[in-house]
């Protein structure tokens, strides 16, 4: 083995609408990855923290929260995992995580009175991803892949709003996957790609950066 020229690690997120396919090809990326490098997993909400479990009591209904409040918490979760998410990469490991602080603005501000604006400044300084990748579905397929839980915010119409939202997110580092009508192996496929290009563009040479500057 020759110098160490590997730099750290890539940080790649997740977003989409519920039932886009998120949580199972993020879960295949870390595999895969790890058969060639060292990678891990993260997701928000993380509900194994303390505030991770008044989050999942607001999302199952059992717990009532203003909803500057349950904002506030959600991007609390982040921040207390934001040492742990900086380390890997600066070890080397890629990182991939299942929402990020795009799911905090874009949900939150799908609720009345609460501005993208407001939304995005508990989570201003976090890590910028290297990339994001949206998997985009339409309504009805979400439907056809067995509809919405039992969860707060699993409601159509809330959705259409949520989807709204991402759009005013995105910039140059998202990669918009759309999901309707393939496989799961042909949507896996198009997340490979983009995550090779990443790669091949040798960003992971670059410090991080912060977020929402
Ligand atoms: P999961 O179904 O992926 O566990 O998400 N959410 C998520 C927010 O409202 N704000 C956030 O900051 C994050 C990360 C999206 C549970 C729900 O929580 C929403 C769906």
């Amino acid at each position: 083995h020759g110098a160490r020229t590997t730099g750290r690690g890539l940080l790649i997120v997740f977003e989409g609408c519920d039932r886009s396919g998120k949580t199972t090809h993020c879960t295949r990326l870390v595999s895969e990855l790890n058969a060639r490098f060292t990678a891990q997993f993260m997701r928000f909400p993380d509900r194994s923290t303390l505030v991770g479990r008044m989050i999942d009591a607001y999302l199952k209904g059992e717990k009532e929260l203003d909803d500057h409040a349950i904002h506030l918490l959600f991007s609390t979760n982040r921040w207390e995992k934001v040492d742990e998410l900086k380390r890997a990469l600066e070890n080397g490991s890629h990182v991939v995580v299942d929402r990020y602080a795009f799911s905090g603005v874009a949900f939150s501000a799908a609720k009345d009175g609460m501005s993208m604006q407001w939304c995005k400044q508990p989570d201003r300084g976090l890590p910028r991803p290297d990339l994001v990748c949206f998997l985009d579905v339409s309504p009805d397929e979400a439907q056809k892949r067995g509809g919405f839980g039992r969860e707060r915010y699993e409601k159509l119409e809330f959705q259409a709003r949520v989807r709204q939202n991402y759009d005013h997110l995105m910039d140059d580092t998202w990669q918009i996957i759309q999901t309707d009508h393939k496989t799961m192996d042909q949507v896996y496929a198009e997340v490979m790609a983009v995550v090779e290009r990443t790669m091949q563009s040798q960003i992971n040479q670059k410090p991080l950066t912060p977020l929402w500057p």
